[in-house]
């Protein structure tokens, strides 16, 4: 299988996460990609790709244009006004309050946000960008005929709303690939989001739709991030109901629990005959992840690669969570070389 990787990565270096009512060395880093690197290169998984420029025109099928402009100039905006650290939103329209679009920057860091362990640096940006341009990429790879492709996003996309950032994420490099699936003439199109987390943003873009499958494996939201969305009465509205799915499950779950949910969501996507899956890949289901509470072990990643194979269908994995880096590398290949055996 090819992968396609971008150096510009590296341009996404927070020093902050909000975590714990302190500021800690973020858990989204630039050795996450360059761990998962160096183990696809290490296996021989197959060719490594640079991403070609896709522009923003992909990324506006999914995202609002006032979305995509406060990301881009946000870090000016910032820095414009001498802030001393960085661009962290600390206020939200809670109940009660208007939803009207302040000029401030604060103002407008929490109108675009719905967390705030996620702070906007110089290089985010650029780093959004070429994730989305990997994502894109192997999506064309797969459009055009490879059977799986591996776009090894960073930073991760799937809590991304259509004008929300957050939960590491900016832009929602899953569904950005599933809409240009869709723009070039696939009928539909499903997403399996196997992340440790909901994949929340993935799930509001397309709530409402028939054309994309979304479905879910998490970590009860009752308990953990992203806490307002995720439920599993959550089944989609208007022409989207019966469109999304979400199979949470809590503390301690191992993968023998855990595949049951695949299982099922493995059925509901046959027979919804798609012509292409993407997988939001996240491995933070592993039992050492820092911030997740599911026990997944390094050898089970090769069984869910294997059984997402059996669906048989023209398949891109986006990299989205994953917090242990020593075996960030080992479980991400093993769903991949499952996957291929
Ligand atoms: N105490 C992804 O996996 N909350 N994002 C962390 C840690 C945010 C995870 C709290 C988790 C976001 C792509
Ligand atoms: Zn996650």
């Amino acid at each position: 299988m090819k992968t396609v990787f971008s150096p510009l990565h590296n341009r996404r270096t927070a020093t902050t996460e909000l975590d714990g009512g302190v500021l800690i060395a973020p858990h989204e880093k630039p050795s996450r990609a360059e761990t998962i690197l160096g183990r696809v290169k290490q296996e021989q998984l197959g060719d490594v790709l640079a991403p070609d420029d896709f522009g923003l025109e992909p990324v506006l099928r999914v995202h609002t244009p006032d979305y995509v402009s406060f990301l881009q100039g946000c870090w000016e905006d910032w820095e414009a006004e001498g802030k001393p650290g960085e661009a962290i939103p600390a206020v939200w329209p809670g109940r009660g309050m208007r939803e009207r679009l302040p000029k401030d920057i604060d103002g407008r860091l929490g109108y675009y946000s719905f967390a705030a362990e996620t702070s906007i640096t110089e290089g985010t940006w650029d780093a959004a960008c070429a994730s989305a341009n990997v994502a894109l990429t192997a999506q064309a790879l797969v459009a055009n005929g490879e059977p799986a492709a591996f776009a090894l996003c960073r930073p991760p996309g799937h809590h991304a709303h259509a004008d929300l950032f957050g939960g590491y994420c900016f832009f929602n490099n899953a569904a950005i690939s599933a809409q240009a699936f869709r723009d070039q003439g696939a009928k539909r199109v499903a997403i399996l989001d196997v992340d440790f987390h909901h994949g929340n943003g993935t799930q509001a873009i397309f709530y409402q739709r028939s054309d994309v499958l979304t479905i879910s494996l998490h970590g009860d939201p009752d308990l953990v991030f992203p806490h307002f969305l995720g439920f599993e009465d959550e089944t989609g509205e208007g022409d989207g109901n019966g469109y999304n799915q979400n199979l949470v499950y809590p503390p301690g779950t191992p993968f023998k629990v855990w595949r049951e949910g695949l299982e099922t969501a493995c059925q509901r996507i046959a027979e919804y005959h798609p012509d292409a899956l993407v997988i939001a890949l996240g491995v933070d289901t592993f039992e050492d992840d820092p911030i997740s509470f599911f026990k997944l072990t390094s050898a089970d990643y090769l069984l869910m690669g294997e059984r997402l194979a059996e669906l048989n269908l023209p398949t891109l994995f986006t990299m989205e969570g994953g917090y242990d880096v020593d075996a960030i590398g080992v479980n991400v290949v093993n769903v991949l070389k499952g996957f291929e055996c």
